[in-house]
């Protein structure tokens, strides 16, 4: 049915990240180099982050379980401008072009499938300067995992643009974060 595709980096990174655990594929091997940072576990369900703290300290490294029965979801964050004060929750209700030009680049991105391991598609987890910060899922609602999944590892810059119904965030899958 379909053409097979070449291995891209992204699934390059699936295959790595699937590759370094140890027969049970939810829980990852501890990364001695990251030994010394804080690890908090954020578990993504339909549709919200749950045992994500208000505050941590800087260098807490996240990592994430997907306990949804069949939504791929993510945890993207965002570091807020200083001088942006409004609330995470009024920036969900932006434009699509405003919501980009107030969240710019995200620090991390981690995304799960459900009960599949963490793939670390930007940075690893770890957010290092303190501030405010967005945390939101932009999965499309009702997305095969393995379709977005695929269309991410070809696309270069961004997500990748998939048919589906509204990101996740519009369900109230975000929430704020300070790094002190
Ligand atoms: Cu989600």
């Amino acid at each position: 049915m379909s053409i097979p595709r070449p291995l891209t980096p992204l699934v390059l990174l699936l295959a790595l990240a699937a590759g370094c655990s140890s027969g049970d594929a939810t829980t990852a091997e501890p990364d001695p180099a990251a030994a010394e940072a804080e690890v908090v576990e954020v578990t993504l369900v339909d549709f919200a982050f749950e045992d994500l703290p208000g505050s941590v300290p800087a260098g807490t490294r996240f990592t994430v379980v997907n306990e949804a029965e069949r939504e791929l979801h993510e945890l993207v964050a965002f570091r807020l401008s200083d001088d942006d004060e409004r609330s995470v929750e009024e920036l969900t209700a932006l434009s699509p072009v405003e919501l980009v030009e107030a969240l710019g680049e995200p620090t991390t991105v981690l995304l799960a499938e459900p009960d599949g391991p963490v793939i670390p598609a930007v940075g690893d987890g770890t957010l290092d300067e303190p501030g405010r910060y967005a945390i939101m899922c932009f999965i499309p609602t009702g997305v095969e995992p393995a379709v977005y999944l695929e269309a991410a590892a070809e696309t270069e810059e961004g997500p990748p643009q998939v048919d589906g119904g509204p990101p996740h965030f519009v369900h109230g899958m975000y929430a704020e974060l300070t790094v002190e």
